[in-house]
């Protein structure tokens, strides 16, 4: 059995997607960071950085096998069921690529984007407009990349798309409003998040840990 600590924010739903899509049985253990229920000891036990999401897999290679960082828990699965990356040459590097990029710049680029634009009750105009522009140059490398190929790692969908997607959607939602002028114009990375998010597996991710 695979255990998944998890929240509904946009990194908690990226292994639940792809445990969907290998179609694994998993338990959700929500940890409601609204709570700080990420600073409970045995939680930080499994994420020594308090942040979800992280896997306990009962069935690890050497035993029971905790993992936190989304990246490394979805190339984990991904490696271990033999799906969702390719397992040598171009597109595997492509797909690892993509990932990267996503954990390193487009989830805390946003993040930082919701907390002085949406989140905070102070707003402060530099950060604003600093993360506004940092957000819109990311999403900007993304439809260059998506305008070329269907899927991130290229032909194929793949651990990076399901990385970027809860990311990408929420660009449309909840980071609507500093994000709006920057979306009007990335066609290719409509036409994406439209393919992904109408995929099963996807759907159902996105609704974990919701009460
Ligand atoms: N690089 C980490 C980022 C994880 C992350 O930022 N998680 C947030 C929720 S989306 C969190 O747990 N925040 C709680 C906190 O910072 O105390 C990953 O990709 O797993």
């Amino acid at each position: 059995m695979i255990h998944l600590y998890t929240w509904t924010t946009p990194n908690g739903r990226k292994p639940a997607i792809l445990l969907e899509e290998l179609g694994l049985p998993y338990t959700v253990h929500p940890v409601n960071i609204g709570k700080d229920e990420q600073f409970a000891p045995d939680f930080l036990t499994l994420s020594p950085n308090n942040k979800i999401p992280a896997i306990v897999d009962d069935a690890g290679p050497e035993g029971p096998l905790a993992i936190f960082e989304s990246g490394a828990i979805l190339t984990y699965l991904a490696e271990t069921s033999g799906r969702f990356l390719a397992p040598a040459g171009p597109a595997r590097y492509a797909a690892l690529e993509w990932l990267h990029w996503q954990v390193g710049g487009l989830g805390p680029m946003l993040g930082q984007l919701g907390f002085f634009a949406v989140r905070s009750p102070e707003k402060a105009p530099l950060a604003i407009e600093r993360f506004t522009t940092e957000a819109d140059r990311l999403l900007g490398v993304m439809e260059r990349r998506l305008a070329a190929v269907p899927y991130l790692a290229g032909a194929d969908y793949s651990i990076a798309d399901i990385a970027c997607y809860p990311w990408t959607l929420a660009a449309t939602s909840f980071l609507k409003e500093p994000l709006a002028a920057s979306l009007e114009t990335k066609p290719a990375l409509r036409r994406w998040l439209d393919a992904v998010g109408a995929r099963p597996a996807v759907q159902t991710g996105m609704t974990v840990a919701e009460a």
